[in-house]
């Protein structure tokens, strides 16, 4: 039996993968009220695939609860943020989960880390707390890295078809975990030890950070002498070596966004190319704010409270808004363009968390005049027609309507 410790946007996947493939399963999470929407057959978040999943696992038998489990293979995957002022990892969450787990483990049992985590957090924050408990690690206790690499939008065929990276200090339980996510992964599965897997991970993270920085970067070099970058991004790209990223108002989630600052906290002076991609990237909801301002001047439109946001995940056709370049534009908007007076609108996004925001793409359009396309979302792709007549800022270069403004 594997008991999957952290049931969000990681662990739920793998454990209802791991179940649907015949694997027993439980899943736990300390938060009751995730774990009952579960137990009722209720998915926590929307991902394409994902429903189908559900029923699959939960027709194998897959069980959802908040207490740990005594069993032999663990795959914790909870949540591992960076400490926004040391830019370090903090391990919290995964110290927590692995303390709960060496209180009802038994002897010989695998703990598969799949959460990020940069370089060195095994050693430095999980030995110890297997040691702490009277284990041995690599005796009593194995430890591995497993890092995840589903992208948020397709995660179902990733996590069947991606190939993936297992960190062990002993090659035979790697080969032993290897077998586990063979029982649904179809793409290679690399054996390597423990710290090539946790570098690998953020590696991987920030290799496209620093691709969208760099676009980004074009985009802002091209806006200040005019020169239209997509045009020139296209025709680049038409180099066989050459395979430039899409910019766009900034880059948002819990993974991109975050991973690099670990190299940026545990390596500085060394990570500069890192940190300056962190730096635009960051700066990029800004620089809309600077656009829009700059478009109104150019349209003659006054009213802020006649500018829409439309969009406030981070990304397309998903509902996840962690560090969302929307979200990060509100909190930025002061005086002349407050993020009190905008209106937004996303129709993946019903809680409330802005001032103006809509429930419906009608009622946010009859309140605009600017339209700020900040996601591009199939919703609005389908309804371009309904624009006409706007004024439209597009960040996503999705709309190819005369008179479009662009970054
Ligand atoms: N973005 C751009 N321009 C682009 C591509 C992306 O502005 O050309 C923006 C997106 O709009 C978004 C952000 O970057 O705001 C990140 O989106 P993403 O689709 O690039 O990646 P994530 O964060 O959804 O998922 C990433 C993936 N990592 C890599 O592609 C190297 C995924 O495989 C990882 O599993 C995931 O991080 C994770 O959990 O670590």
């Amino acid at each position: 039996m594997i008991n999957v410790i952290g049931l969000g946007y990681i662990g739920l996947p793998t454990a209802l993968m791991l179940a649907s493939h015949g694997v027993e399963v439980i899943g736990t999470d300390y938060n009751t009220e995730l774990v009952g929407k579960l137990q009722a057959g209720e998915l926590t978040f929307e991902e394409k695939g994902l429903a189908e999943l559900f029923g699959a696992a939960v027709q194998k038998g897959i069980r959802f609860c908040s207490e740990y489990q005594s069993t032999d293979i663990y795959i914790v995957s909870v949540p591992t943020p960076y400490d926004k002022n040391s830019k370090k990892v903090d391990a919290c969450y995964v110290v927590a989960a692995v303390r709960s787990v060496m209180e009802v483990c038994p002897k010989g049992a695998t703990v598969v880390i799949e959460s990020t985590i940069p370089p060195g957090t095994i050693d430095k924050f999980i030995r110890p707390v297997v040691e702490a408990n009277g284990f041995i690690c690599g005796k009593d206790i194995h430890l591995v890295h497993a890092p995840e690499r589903i992208i948020p939008g397709n995660m179902v065929y990733e996590l069947e078809y991606n190939s993936r990276t297992i960190g062990a200090d002993d090659l035979g339980i790697g080969e032993k975990i290897k077998a586990v996510y063979s029982s649904f992964c179809k793409g290679d599965i690399v054996v390597t030890d423990i710290r090539t897997a946790e570098m690998t991970k953020v590696v991987e993270n920030t290799f496209r950070d620093i691709n969208i920085a760099f676009a980004n970067e074009l985009a802002k070099i091209c806006r200040s002498d005019d020169m239209d970058v997509y045009e020139i991004i296209r025709i680049a790209n038409m180099h066989p070596r050459v395979n430039i990223l899409t910019p766009g108002p900034g880059v948002g989630g819990h993974c991109i966004s975050v991973d690099p600052w670990f190299l940026v906290g545990d390596y500085p002076g060394l990570a500069n190319i890192i940190l300056a991609a962190r730096k635009i990237n960051d700066g990029m909801p800004r620089f809309v704010i600077h656009r829009i301002s700059q478009i109104m001047k150019e349209t003659g439109l006054t009213d802020v409270r006649r500018v829409g946001l439309y969009g406030m995940t981070y990304k397309e056709n998903v509902d996840d808004v962690r560090e969302s370049p929307t979200l990060q534009m509100l909190e930025r908007m002061e005086d002349g363009l407050s993020g009190g007076l905008v209106q937004v609108y996303d129709p993946y996004v019903t809680r409330k968390i802005a001032p103006n925001q809509h429930d419906t793409f009608e009622s946010f359009l009859e309140s605009v005049d600017l339209v700020v396309i900040m996601v591009g979302h199939d919703e609005i792709k389908q309804n371009m027609k309904m624009l006409s007549g706007k004024v439209v800022f597009d960040t996503r270069k999705i709309c190819d309507l005369p008179g479009i403004h662009r970054l």
